[in-house]
């Protein structure tokens, strides 16, 4: 294939006089076409992977990638004077997910593809995803994000089906998103969406519509979690669809390959991603029951086909529907739901093990560790917490179905993609045999001395702290120091991930600077989250970061030593930009509430060291890359654990007792923060951390600024720390998705 031709004919005219607009379209069908060309051959097990949510980022750069033409393309552009960063500029990135659930499956699916597998994703079309954030007056505004344009990577089929929710009739829609393996099959994210839409009830500038308006608005935007009231009952209808359709889907697909549901096992498997698919369970069984299969059976089919994975511990985002919700929207299903809790009531007498509760609550999870045949958490630490704590009356009754599958990072995306000076030192240094077995980094260890190759990476860092340097400053008009040490906290805003923490240590070294203590090397603190809309003290944590940005950012006596940078809208392709220029992983969660975590492994992989607890799949990075090559501090999960049950964590002792903590914390509602920012917001937050602290900041705070100040001393000694960067990447190989998706192949799926 002559690409320059062909690429000059998919876009009509000669590439020089091409728009980058025009390139990208004209790439997109390209692709588009190459990847229909790929013949997978069927198989007839296949995994279908539902999730709610699949945070995608944008697809052009790795499509090439994997197709292999990713250089051929970038230099034909070059050839007529185009630059391949500039056509990725245009593509819009769809917000189909809220984190790192979202991203996880994204991942999944390329590695599924990579390591081919027969496996798709099922999920839906939301037509404006999650929220694009906007700051105004130091506050997130939010807005709808329209990503799908005329001609986009979604391809419509001829698959519909009818859906009877509670009240009416939906006509379904599947298109597709090719998912194209590196070197290998092309699966498929089928997503679902409601040929009703009406994408014009939603107000410019605003995520304001008629909540009540189903068939119009069921796939306009992705639910941004459960602290916003008056859309749960639209979630409900959205996770409904989404099964409903899915199961005939599965249904059909397998009957064509010879099922006769009896054995349905043998052709499907089904990974339910958290709670929110969970409602394929009971509709699977309608389905079979409507097919002329008794309840017994359907039961027995469903729980050999069906798997789960838990993603948190935490009470508030584990899902409990209402009954009444559930008789609204979804009537066809209350017999069945009521009929898998008659079934655990006959044989179960704790009441913690019922689906259905005393408040008439449906508890989704229960569901589904009941009727799935394996039930895996996302790294070890959160698996044994599972079976040791939050889910133990199961584990003992259930112990053969847990297991656990710590999470991975397609390399492709986060290392090929991402960081290519990285990947071609990598490449140069090892050859190119990471690319399909990760592992192979192991071999960068023999490198540690080496002078020439530290300095390299060390370089390789500078570089693009300048990129990102060059796009903050495009985007947002910041300045900041490329030669300061860049420690960075990107992930969605949550108490319990304690973007707090972070903020009170950005104080406590503002007013260290002011009192004369300078640092060595200057620190830029950089922060990216979103707050779910109606999560008030998440927003009001937002509102600190931004006036701390402008307090600092415009204080001649400290900006010179320290800056702080909230980016704005940080989503996939922002982290594509971050990650590679960090210094520092900030991974600073209470122990025992992050499960896993997914952005530390991504830093770990691009030469950042971890500052973390002892939470999720830092433990496992701290055991794979020892003690010397990682900065851990704070309370064990254990102790942490403890103070829930005993209820004895008092941050205002904290606060009364330890004046260097008084000061910090004082500063929030201090006339310098009070006199630039909102005094509600302000004292809010300051009355939450000082008598509540839910996620207990104030416990590991000392420790923590203790333990930033040592890696900030470390990083001063610039070869040791390149050591730590080299030793860092060479044992990232272990959370490779190609690890963890094998590892769900060889104990769960069985394809
Ligand atoms: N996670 Cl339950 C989400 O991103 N959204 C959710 O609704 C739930 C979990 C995350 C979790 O917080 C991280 O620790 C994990 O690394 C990630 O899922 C993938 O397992």
């Amino acid at each position: 294939m002559n690409l320059s031709n062909v690429l000059e004919t998919k876009c009509g005219k000669d590439i020089a006089s091409c728009t980058n607009e025009e390139i990208y379209f004209g790439l997109l069908s390209l692709v588009d076409e190459l990847a229909n060309q790929k013949q997978s051959n069927k198989g007839k097990k296949k995994v279908y992977y539902i999730s709610a949510e699949f945070l995608i980022g944008k697809l052009l750069s790795n499509n090439l990638i994997n197709l292999g033409i990713y250089e051929e393309v970038k230099s034909v552009l070059e050839e007529n004077g185009k630059n391949l960063s500039d056509v990725e500029e245009v593509e819009p990135e769809p917000s189909l997910g809220n984190g790192g659930l979202g991203r996880l499956a994204a991942c999944f699916l390329d590695s599924i593809a990579t390591l081919g597998l027969n496996g798709d994703g099922i999920g839906l079309n939301y037509h404006f995803g999650l929220f694009k954030q906007v700051f105004k007056d130091k506050l997130q505004l939010e807005q709808k994000n329209e990503w799908i344009e005329k001609n986009s990577w979604l391809n419509k089929t001829d698959v519909t089906y009818d859906i009877e929710c509670g009240g009416f009739k939906l006509k379904s829609r599947l298109y597709d998103i090719n998912v194209i393996g590196y070197n290998n099959r092309v699966n498929k994210l089928h997503l679902f969406d409601v040929e009703t839409i009406d994408e014009s009830i939603v107000k410019d500038g605003s995520i304001n519509f008629d909540k009540e308006d189903i068939p119009k608005n069921l796939t306009l935007f992705l639910y941004p979690d459960d602290s916003d009231e008056d859309g749960r009952l639209l979630r409900v209808y959205q996770q409904y669809f989404m099964v409903s359709n899915a199961a005939r889907l599965i249904l059909d697909e397998c009957e064509a390959k010879g099922s006769n549901l009896y054995d349905l096992y043998d052709y499907a498997v089904i990974q339910i991603n958290d709670t929110h698919p969970t409602m394929v369970i009971p509709e699977l069984i309608r389905l079979l029951n409507e097919r002329g299969i008794s309840m017994d059976d359907a039961i027995e089919i469903v729980s050999k086909t069906c798997a789960y994975t838990n993603h948190t511990i935490l009470a508030e985002a584990l899902e409990k529907w209402p009954m009444s919700y559930l008789e609204k929207a979804v009537p066809n299903l209350i017999d069945i739901i009521r009929e898998l809790d008659k079934r655990v009531r006959e044989k179960y007498e704790d009441k913690d093990l019922y689906i259905i509760d005393e408040d008439n609550r449906v508890h989704m999870a229960r569901i589904d560790i009941h009727y799935c045949f394996s039930v895996n958490g996302v790294a070890s630490l959160h698996t044994e917490i599972l079976e040791k704590n939050e889910l133990n009356n199961f584990y003992e009754i259930y112990p053969e179905k847990f297991n656990n599958k710590t999470n991975g990072i397609t390399f492709r995306r986060w290392l090929m993609h991402c960081n290519h000076e990285l990947t071609n030192l990598i490449e140069d240094l090892i050859g190119d045999g990471f690319k399909t077995d990760a592992n192979e980094l192991e071999k960068l260890g023999e490198y540690v001395d080496n002078k020439d190759v530290l300095q390299k990476l060390l370089n390789i860092k500078f570089d693009n702290k300048v990129e990102l340097k060059n796009y903050i400053k495009q985007h947002q008009g910041i300045e900041i120091n490329e030669n300061s040490i860049f420690d960075i906290q990107i992930k969605r805003l949550h108490e319990y991930k304690r973007q707090q923490m972070n903020a009170l240590y950005v104080i406590y070294k503002y007013l260290e600077i002011k009192n004369g203590n300078i640092p060595s090397t200057p620190i830029t603190v950089i922060f990216g989250a979103k707050a779910a809309p109606a999560y008030t003290i998440a927003k009001d944590i937002i509102h600190l970061i931004l006036c701390l940005q402008e307090l600092i950012n415009n204080d001649e006596e400290v900006n010179k030593y320290l800056n702080v940078v909230m980016v704005e809208n940080y989503n996939v392709t922002y982290a594509e930009k971050l990650i590679p220029a960090c210094d520092i992983s900030e991974q600073i969660s209470l122990a025992s509430k992050e499960a896993s975590g997914t952005g530390n492994m991504k830093f770990m992989l691009n030469g950042a060291l971890t500052l973390g607890t002892e939470d999720g799949a830092n433990v496992e990075i701290h055991e794979l890359v020892g003690d010397d090559n990682i900065f851990i501090f704070g309370k064990d999960s254990e102790t942490v654990i403890k103070h829930y049950e005993n209820g004895d964590y008092e941050s205002i002792d904290i606060y009364a007792r330890n004046p260097k903590i008084k000061d910090v914390v004082d500063f929030i509602i201090g006339k310098e923060l009070m006199s630039i920012g909102n005094a509600e917001s302000l004292i809010r937050l300051f009355k939450e951390i000082v008598k509540k602290d839910w996620f207990m900041a104030l416990l590991d705070l000392e420790d923590y600024i203790k333990t930033k100040e040592l890696a900030f001393k470390e990083y001063e000694d610039r070869e040791n720390w390149a050591k730590k960067m080299l030793i860092n990447i060479s044992k990232a190989g272990y959370f490779s998705s190609d690890r963890t998706i094998n590892d769900y192949n060889n104990d769960i799926w069985k394809l």
